[in-house]
């Protein structure tokens, strides 16, 4: 990573074109039992470890004045995707409040309330966690009216299942990976703004 931050790569260049390959093999090797537990949760640890690192020496952009707060929906233990979307934003000015894996729905909701995020973005991998998804926007939906905030969703379930799932669990937008979020989140917000 440094060697790649030395050469002029950003953080988020080095997480989705090295690190984010890096783990989708160890997926693969762990569901062909060629990787052990042990193994992914220790590539897992060292990706954490090197993303801190690299943001540590990344300098963000100016204060842009948005807030975004992140979630992975609840029954949702995948993490690192949705802390490399906190990066991105970060780095692009933005204030983040990333409140990591399985965050219970309830919780989540006190903490748009209090927060006041112009966007909220939740994680999904499974496609079995999707209804915990669809249920988490309509209470919100439901709480909110029409001062609920625009909602992004993204993940390995989302990028599997396509944008048609936006519309079926009540969400305004997507992306794919962490290089496209920040480019996206904008044009929501500030097509909500106008
Ligand atoms: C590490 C890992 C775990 C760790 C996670 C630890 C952590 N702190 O995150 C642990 C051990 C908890 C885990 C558990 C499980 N896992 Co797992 N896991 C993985 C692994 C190897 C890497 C995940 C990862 O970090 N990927 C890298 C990140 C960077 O990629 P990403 O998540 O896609 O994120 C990018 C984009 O999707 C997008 N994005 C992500 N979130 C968001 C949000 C927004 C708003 C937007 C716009 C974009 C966006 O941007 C990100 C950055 O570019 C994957 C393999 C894989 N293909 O991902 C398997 C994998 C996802 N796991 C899998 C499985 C089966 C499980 C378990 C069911 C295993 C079990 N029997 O217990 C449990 C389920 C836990 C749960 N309920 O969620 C399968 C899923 C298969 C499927 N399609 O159903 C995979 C694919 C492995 C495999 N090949 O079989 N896992």
């Amino acid at each position: 990573m440094n060697g790649c931050m030395d050469r002029g790569a950003t953080l988020i260049e080095v997480e989705r074109h090295l690190m984010q390959p890096a783990l989708y093999r160890i997926g693969e090797g762990w569901h062909a039992n060629v990787v052990s537990v042990a193994q992914e949760h220790l590539a897992t640890a060292i990706v954490q470890s090197l993303m801190a690192a690299g943001l540590s020496r990344s300098m963000p952009a100016d204060d842009n004045d948005r807030r975004v707060l992140l979630a992975c929906v609840a029954g949702n233990h995948h993490s690192v995707g949705l802390q490399m979307v906190s990066d991105a934003f970060h780095l692009s000015g933005w204030h983040v409040q990333f409140l990591g894996a399985n965050v219970p729905e309830r919780a989540l909701l006190q903490q748009v309330i209090a927060f006041k995020p112009d966007l909220v973005g939740m994680s999904v991998t499974l496609e079995s966690q999707l209804p915990a998804l669809k249920r988490f926007l309509a209470l919100l939906t439901e709480r909110l009216g029409d001062a609920r905030p625009p909602v992004m969703i993204g993940g390995m379930a989302i990028n599997t299942v396509g944008a048609a799932v936006l519309r079926q669990v009540g969400a305004d937008a997507t992306a794919v990976d962490a290089s496209a979020v920040v480019g996206a989140a904008t044009a929501l917000v500030d097509g909500v703004a106008t």
